[in-house]
């Protein structure tokens, strides 16, 4: 039974070690949303809203989802005896069209409340069965293809298990094409282009079927399902979906339409783990694999796609970069690492997030606060 007595809002700033950029716009100050939140018996727990500053990704940023959790969402939770966190999802959703991540955000929060107060790892409270994951890493739009072939080059190097290379028009086949023979025919790469297509683009993404490419992630609208289908149908590669997949709905129309034979699962664009896991295990049913998304978390916001993660489908590297590869000096200690193979390990120590807040870093870098009771 969880009883939520306090929620604390903050917002943080956290500068990334280099600008991030993809098709619809480019990352460089993380303005991060983190939530605490406070059960009436003394557990406490942290979780992250992944909005962006821009809503160039979803239609949701910080700015729509701090007042939407203030005045909409944490009243439904706070001070109301709630049996489980996978109640928590419908008490939010009902008669709240989208605002995903806010929803998430407290739905998370109340899954790390439950593995405190059960004294569990969150990833075993999930039924996660890996005790590390491999990991990929996201690389953004580079300023020329040399800078883009050096990065690949190092990143295999590190040991990531998958290179993903951000396109757009312009900053595509060729591109790829030239990593790939930079690499060799072995490496796990694949492109993700954040709707930077269209329809009128399929002979040119057609061009990459022949670059082995493990998947290209959603080339077409944010939203788009039958496009994809029809663009699906003309590729051997198999598309991934990452912003179109907003719920089990969508996971199901996916499949139901042929829009695509992989999914992206980030908790925060389908509402928290409840929707993730029933996402998850749908897809596993239908011999879809999945792998977790990233959305430059901070290390909180990353402990919790690590124990998804941990889930058995699960079976292809997430965008799960270890702390450095983002940040100077990430929210938690130990910050998050990876080995020399390209696997995190998942933190099956402790119980909740699994990951020691550095309460007092926090503290230097929040720009706003709000306390909201019951
Ligand atoms: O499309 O997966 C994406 C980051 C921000 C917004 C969208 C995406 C991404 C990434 C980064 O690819 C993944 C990471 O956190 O390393
Ligand atoms: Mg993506």
């Amino acid at each position: 039974m969880i009883t939520l007595d306090r929620i604390v809002l903050r917002e943080i700033r956290l500068t990334l070690r280099e600008p991030f950029r993809i098709s619809s716009g480019v990352l460089s100050e993380r303005r991060i949303l983190l939530c605490e939140l406070f059960d009436k018996d003394g557990a406490q727990t942290w979780s992250e809203c992944v909005v962006d500053d821009e809503p160039n990704y979803s239609p949701e940023t910080l700015d729509t989802a701090w007042p939407t959790i203030v005045r909409i969402l944490a009243p439904r939770l706070l001070g109301k005896a709630i049996d489980a966190p996978s109640a928590v999802f419908e008490i939010l959703d009902k008669d709240v069209r989208g605002h995903n991540m806010a929803k998430a955000a407290l739905e998370m929060g109340c899954w790390s409340l439950a593995a405190e107060q059960a004294k569990l790892p969150l990833a075993r409270l999930i039924g996660g069965t890996r005790e590390q994951i491999a990991t990929g890493i996201s690389l953004g739009i580079q300023r020329d293809v040399h800078a883009l072939i050096k990065k690949a080059e190092q990143s295999i190097a590190e040991g990531y298990q998958k290179v993903k290379i951000k396109i757009s028009p312009g900053h595509d086949v060729d591109w790829v094409r030239a990593v790939r023979t930079a690499v060799g025919e072995e490496a796990h790469l694949m492109a993700d282009a954040n709707n930077a297509y269209t329809l009128a683009d399929a002979d040119r993404l057609a061009q990459l079927d022949d670059l082995g490419l493990m998947m290209i992630e959603q080339p077409l609208a944010w939203d788009d399902l039958v496009r994809h289908a029809t663009l699906q149908r003309r590729l051997r590669t198999p598309l991934c979906l990452d912003e179109s997949i907003t719920s089990l709905d969508r996971a199901q129309d996916m499949v139901a339409l042929g829009a695509g034979r992989i999914i992206n699962i980030k908790p925060g664009r389908v509402g928290g783990f409840s929707q993730s896991i029933a996402i998850h295990d749908y897809a596993e049913q239908m011999g879809i694999p999945v792998w977790c998304g990233g959305m430059l978390e901070s290390g909180i916001g990353r402990s919790y796609n690590v124990a998804l993660a941990s889930l058995p489908n699960f079976t292809l590297p997430g965008d799960l970069s270890p702390s450095a590869r983002y940040w100077a000096k990430d929210v938690i200690t130990p910050e998050w690492t990876m080995s020399k193979d390209g696997m995190v390990k998942v933190p099956l120590g402790r119980a909740g997030i699994g990951v020691e807040v550095d309460r007092a870093h926090i503290d230097r870098i929040t720009v706003r606060t709000e306390e909201l009771r019951a």
